[in-house]
Parts: structure tokens; C-alpha cells; sequence
């Protein structure tokens, strides 16, 4: 597995901050294996592929999760590109469990906004050492991009939330504090946000608040993300589907456990383990 050292700046960074851009972390040759896995994708869509955007939207948003072990660009890409080694530096982790990959395209035109949320509490998880990686193969514009709350990673965990209809389908209502209303006045917010060009990579802890914007008439934002798990992290069976959902995982898997699950492999340990790629 291909190591790649991270400047200790950007390792403070993520932990102040919850997110860092890393520019031209990945080669042309690793962003164009990126974007053939996508396409592969987008004309095989597993069947938790969803369109995340209205009927009336000029353009659509579309979203597929949990490919890795059938996408073989993504799978390669996951297992040599020496991304691993990069989330172990920021979470400042021995070891990095690969959880999962998500496809996020925004067809050129798409209106469809990513509304403010933190992703932990949509899934199965508990721990603090986590980070997802999220990789554009098109130029992103300032308007387009990937923003962040910067410190919302330290908590609290707020209300996760339907997208489009604001529907409580996780967390029952009135369990978690409601998320504020950022964009009433985002003067009151550190927000961070960076254009992008292929190569360039967004790292983000998944309780970061983050949200974007839609896209332009001339730019399609094909984004790939992963998302990785570090030493502390547990597993926490919901009584409600999560997102992605991994049926049958409670059957297997008691809460409080490490993830230790094929479908979970350790991609990185301590620098030294072999890729287990089941
Ligand atoms: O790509 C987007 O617009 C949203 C990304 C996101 O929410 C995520 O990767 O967790």
C-alpha cells in the first residue's frame, strides 16, 4: 500500500477544524480511474442509487453507495492510491477501516442544493476517528463547492433530516438539538470552502457540518467520496434504516463492537499490514 505524508499543518488543521483541502493530492492517471469508475456507476446504478433531486430541477442530483467491492476502478483506487494512508494521519489512527464509498453527481443545471447536516448521525457508527475523503473529477467553482462549519465536528450531534422534505426519519424528534439556521446569516459562521480542480481532495470529520450549492449550466460536479473509520470507532445498530443501510449487520455485528466485518476491511495499519481486500 503507497504511503503519502501529510504536512503536520494539515493534520492540526483537521482536528481544529474538522475539515482541510489537499490540493493535488491524486494524478491525472488517479483522477481519470476515478471518473471511469463513476461512469461505470452511472450505467449500472445499484439499487441504492437515488435521485436526490425534484422532478421540476433543470438538472439532477444523483447518489449511489457501497460499489467498492464491484466498481473495480473504485476498488483499485481504494486499495493502491495511498488514500488510506492519508486518513490514518488525520485521524490519527493506527489503524483505517474502509466503511464506504458514495457517488455524488450534479448534472450540469442541477438547482438541487446540499442542505447543511452532519453525516454520522444517519449512519451506524459511534467514535471520534473517522474522516471522509471528497474527490471532484470536474473543477468545482467557490458557488459549487463542498462548504464547511468550521468546529462542528467537536458536537453537538444535530437532528439528521430528509433532504428535500426536512422529514425526522432518523433520530426521533426532540432527541437531538436542531441544527441552526446557518444561512440566515452566514456572517455569524467560520465557513470554510474552496474551489477546486481534479486532484484536489477534501477531508471532513463526519459529525463537520458541510453543505453545497447547485451547479452551472456548463458544469457537471461528479464527485467521489469514501468514508474511513479509525480506532475508537464502534458499531451502533439502529432501530431505523440508516444511510447507506447494511441489512443484516445487527444480526452479526453486536453494538459496541470494533467493526471488524468483511465488509469493512482494514485498508491501513500502523503502515505496515497488507491490504485485506475480501
Ligand atoms: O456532494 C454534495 O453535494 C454533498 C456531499 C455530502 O454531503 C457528503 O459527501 O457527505
Amino acid at each position: 500500500m503507497k504511503q503519502m505524508t501529510v504536512p503536520q499543518k494539515t493534520v492540526d488543521d483537521f482536528q481544529l477544524h474538522g475539515a482541510v483541502c489537499i490540493r493535488n493530492l491524486f494524478s491525472r492517471e488517479q483522477v481519470e480511474k476515478i471518473e471511469k469508475g463513476i461512469q461505470l456507476n452511472l450505467e449500472q446504478p445499484s439499487e441504492r442509487a437515488k435521485i436526490a433531486s425534484n422532478k421540476e430541477d433543470p438538472g439532477k442530483f444523483f447518489e449511489d453507495f457501497c460499489n467498492w467491492n464491484q466498481n473495480s476502478y473504485y476498488k483499485d483506487f481504494i486499495l493502491t492510491s495511498g488514500v488510506a494512508s492519508v486518513a490514518a494521519q488525520l485521524m490519527q489512527s493506527q489503524q483505517v477501516r474502509f466503511y464506504h464509498d458514495h457517488l455524488l453527481v450534479k448534472e450540469a443545471k442541477t438547482q438541487q442544493k446540499t442542505p447543511w447536516h452532519q453525516d454520522q448521525p444517519y449512519y451506524n457508527i459511534e467514535g471520534q476517528m473517522n474522516c471522509s475523503m471528497w474527490m471532484p473529477v470536474d473543477p468545482v467553482s467557490r458557488a459549487s463547492t463542498l462548504e464547511f462549519i468550521a468546529g462542528s465536528h467537536k458536537g453537538p450531534w444535530l437532528m439528521p433530516r430528509t433532504f428535500r422534505d426536512n422529514h425526522a426519519s432518523w433520530f426521533p424528534e426532540g432527541s437531538l438539538a436542531e441544527l441552526p439556521d446557518i444561512e440566515a446569516d452566514r456572517s455569524k459562521w467560520n465557513i470554510l470552502g474552496w474551489e477546486l480542480e481534479p486532484g484536489d481532495v477534501l477531508f471532513f470529520h463526519m459529525l463537520t457540518l458541510h453543505a453545497s450549492g447547485g451547479v452551472g449550466a456548463n458544469s457537471r460536479r461528479r464527485a467521489f467520496s469514501l468514508r474511513f473509520l479509525g480506532d475508537d470507532v464502534t458499531h451502533a445498530p439502529r432501530p431505523w434504516r440508516t444511510s447507506p443501510e447494511f441489512p443484516g449487520l445487527a444480526d452479526e455485528l453486536p453494538a459496541g463492537a470494533p467493526m471488524d466485518h468483511p465488509l469493512f476491511p482494514v485498508i491501513w495499519s500502523n503502515g505496515r499490514e497488507p491490504v485485506n481486500d475480501k
